[in-house]
C-alpha cells in the first residue's frame, strides 16, 4: 500500500514555551507580542507549524497546563486580540499555528470545578472523578504523576476527587456526555478562528478504568501504561471527538502519549482509524526513569534509543504516523542528554539534528535547540520552579534521599533544564526580558546566543537550517522507506532511505570515539556532514554525515 502524502506529514514543527519564549513587556514572562517580534526568526530557520504549549487563563500551577478558562487567554500573555494578530502573522508568514489542549484535566480553578465541588448534588459534580474514602484513606492507591496520592481529600462532603498530576488538576470524567459535549464546544471555537490543529495532552489517559482498584505494578511507567493509559473507552473518546468536530477541519492533531507504546499506537494513528494524525510517543523520552520515575534513574544507552526507533518504524509502516523529537518543554535539553554538552556541543547537537530530520516522521524541534542551547546546573533547589521538581524533592528527601543527590538528578533529568529562558543575545537577560525572568537564565548565554550563533556560518542553527532546506526537498526523506545498515560498533547508527529513485544515506557516529563505518559509497555523493575533512569511512567521535545517490 503506498503511503498517502498530507501535508502533516512534509512540514516540521517548532515548539515555543511561551513563558520562555521572549518577554515584550518587562514582567519576566514570555508573551504573545513577544512571540511576534520573532516570527522572521523561526520563518528563517525553514520550519512550518509552530506548536504552542498552553496559553489559557490558569493559576500556573503547572505552568498552564492547569486550565481555568480555555476560552481565554492568561493576561501575563496578552488579550484575544494580541492571538488573533500572532495567527495573522503566522499564516502571513505562510507558517501554521497548532494549540496545546489540555482535557484530560482542568485546573481546579476552572468553573466546573469550583461548582463541583460545592456539593454532592450540583450537576457539575460528575464532571470530575468523587469517590469515598477506604479505610479511612483515599479509595485506592494510585499515585501522581507529580508525586504523592493521586486522590485530594475534601473536608466538605468527605469524598476523595481524583488528581493524576497535582491536586490542582482535578481528571474531568469524560464518561460523562457533558463534560465531552463542553470539550467538543471548545475545540471548535480554536478551530473556528482558523488555527491549524491541536497538541492534546496526555491524551490515552481519558478513559478510566473505572473499578479504581489499586495497583500492584512497582515501576511507575507501568502503572502508566497499564493503569492511567489506554483505558477500554479511550478510542471510542477519540474517534467521536474526531468525528464531532475535528473531521470538518483540514488540520493536523497530534496526541502526546505517555503509556502508548509499539502496541497500541496503530489504534489512535492508523490511518484508518478516524482518531489522530500522529503521537509523540514517549518510550525514548521515559528511558532511564527507574521505579520511582526519573528522579530515581536507571542506566541506559545508545542500543536502547536505536531499538525504540527501530521498532516505531516497524510499527507503523505505511500504515500510522509519528513525530520525532528527542526533547521538548518535559525533558532536558537533547544535546546534554543524548549528545556532549562539553567536549562534542556543536558536533553532537548538529548530528541529532540530523537523526531528528532524516527519520521518517514530523520532526519537532524545541525552541533553543536550534541554538545548541543546554541543560542547565542551578546550584540550590530554590532556583527551580518545576511543580514536578518540587514535589519529588519534598517526597525523595523526606524517604531518605540526600538533598544533593537529588539535586543532581534534577540537573540530569529535572524539567527546568529545557525551561530557562531562550538565548537572544549576549545582553541582560540573554534579551529576553527587561524585567526579572520568572525563572533564572543558564549563565551560558554569553556563548550560546542566537546573535552569536546567526553570525557563525557553522553554527548549529545553519545546519538546521539547510538540513531543513534539504529535507523539503527530498520526498525520500518524508515518505521514504528506511532499513539499517548492521556496523561494527555499537557507536554507529547506519540506515538508509529509499524510494524508487533516489536513496539517502545517513551515518551517525553517537560516541566520543573514532570508528570506521561499513558503506560502498561509490554511488552516493556527499551532502552534509559536521566535520570539514575527506570523506573517507573514519568518523571523528559525534561526526555526521548524509550521502544521496540514484536509487537504481
Ligand atoms: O506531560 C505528561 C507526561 O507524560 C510527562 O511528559 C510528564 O510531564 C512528566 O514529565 C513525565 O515524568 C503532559 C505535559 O506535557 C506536561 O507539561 C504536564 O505537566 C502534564 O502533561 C500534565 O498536564
Amino acid at each position: 500500500m503506498a503511503i498517502d502524502r498530507k501535508w502533516w506529514k512534509e512540514e516540521v514543527i517548532y515548539q515555543i514555551y511561551p513563558r520562555s519564549f521572549n518577554d515584550s513587556d518587562g514582567d519576566g514572562i514570555g508573551d504573545i507580542k513577544g512571540i511576534i517580534e520573532k516570527l522572521d526568526y523561526i520563518k528563517n530557520l525553514g520550519v512550518d507549524i509552530i506548536w504552542l504549549s498552553p496559553i489559557y487563563a490558569s493559576p500556573n500551577d503547572d505552568n498552564g497546563y492547569d486550565i481555568s478558562d480555555y476560552y481565554n487567554i492568561h493576561p501575563e500573555f496578552g488579550t484575544m486580540e494580541d492571538f488573533d494578530t500572532l495567527l495573522d502573522a503566522i499564516h502571513a508568514k505562510g507558517l501554521r499555528l497548532i494549540m496545546d489542549v489540555v482535557f484530560n484535566h482542568s485546573s481546579d480553578e476552572h468553573a466546573w470545578f469550583t461548582e463541583s465541588k460545592k456539593s454532592i448534588d450540583n450537576p457539575y459534580r460528575d464532571y470530575y472523578f468523587w469517590k469515598p474514602g477506604k479505610n479511612g484513606g483515599p479509595p485506592n492507591n494510585w499515585q501522581s504523576f507529580f508525586g504523592g496520592s493521586a486522590w485530594e481529600h475534601d473536608e466538605k462532603s468527605n469524598e476523595y476527587y481524583l488528581h493524576l498530576f497535582t491536586k490542582k488538576q482535578p481528571d474531568l470524567n469524560w464518561e460523562n456526555p457533558k463534560v465531552r459535549e463542553d470539550i467538543y464546544t471548545v475545540v471548535k471555537f480554536w478551530l473556528d478562528k482558523g488555527i491549524d490543529g491541536f497538541r492534546l495532552d496526555v491524551i490515552p489517559l481519558i478513559s478510566k478504568r473505572l473499578d479504581f482498584s489499586d495497583t500492584n505494578l512497582p515501576a511507575f511507567n507501568d502503572v502508566i501504561a497499564q493503569v492511567y493509559s489506554n483505558g477500554p473507552r479511550v478510542h471510542e473518546f477519540i474517534s467521536e471527538m474526531y468525528n464531532s468536530v475535528l473531521k470538518h477541519y483540514d488540520i493536523m492533531t497530534v496526541g502526546e502519549g505517555p503509556g502508548i507504546s509499539t502496541q497500541t499506537g496503530l489504534d489512535y494513528v492508523g490511518h484508518d482509524r478516524e482518531e489522530l494524525n500522529m503521537i509523540f510517543h514517549l518510550d525514548h523520552m521515559f528511558l532511564g526513569h527507574g521505579p520511582r520515575g526519573k528522579f530515581d534513574p536507571v542506566p541506559y544507552d545508545w542500543k536502547d534509543i536505536k531499538k525504540i526507533f527501530n521498532d516505531w518504524y516497524k510499527t507503523m509502516g505505511d500504515s500510522g504516523w509519528i513525530s520525532i523529537f528527542l526533547d521538548n518543554h518535559d525533558f532536558p535539553r537533547l544535546v546534554s542528554r543524548f549528545g556532549n554538552d562539553k567536549e562534542y556541543r556543536i558536533e553532537s547537537a548538529k548530528l541529532l539534528a540530523m537523526l531528528i530530520l532524516t527519520m521518517r516522521g514530523t520532526p519537532c524541534i524545541f525552541q533553543g535547540t536550534e541554538l545548541g542551547m543546554s541543560n542547565v546546573k542551578f546550584d540550590s533547589i530554590e532556583d527551580y520552579k518545576d511543580v514536578e521538581t518540587i514535589n519529588y524533592y519534598k517526597e525523595f528527601t523526606a524517604t531518605g534521599m540526600h538533598p544533593d543527590e537529588f539535586l543532581k538528578n534534577v540537573h540530569e533529568h529535572g524539567r527546568d533544564n529545557v525551561r530557562t529562558p531562550m538565548h537572544w543575545n549576549k545582553e541582560k537577560n540573554a534579551g529576553f526580558s527587561t524585567g526579572k525572568p520568572w525563572i533564572k537564565l543558564n549563565p551560558n548565554y554569553n556563548e550560546i546566543n542566537a546573535e552569536e550563533v546567526l553570525s557563525d556560518q557553522n553554527s548549529v542553527y545553519y545546519f538546521y537550517r539547510d538540513l531543513l532546506t534539504f529535507r523539503k526537498r527530498e520526498k525520500t526523506l518524508i515518505y521514504g522507506e528506511w532499513k539499517v545498515l548492521p556496523q561494527n560498533s555499537e557507536d554507529l547508527y547506519v540506515y538508509e532511505r529509499f524510494d524508487s529513485n533516489y536513496k539517502i544515506l545517513v551515518i551517525l557516529n553517537h560516541s566520543n570515539h573514532k570508528h570506521i563505518f561499513e558503506a560502498d559509497l561509490k554511488k552516493y555523493s556527499l551532502c552534509f556532514q559536521n566535520y570539514i575533512k575527506t570523506d573517507t569511512n573514519e568518523l571523528m567521535p559525534w561526526e555526521c554525515r548524509l550521502y544521496k545517490g540514484m536509487n537504481d
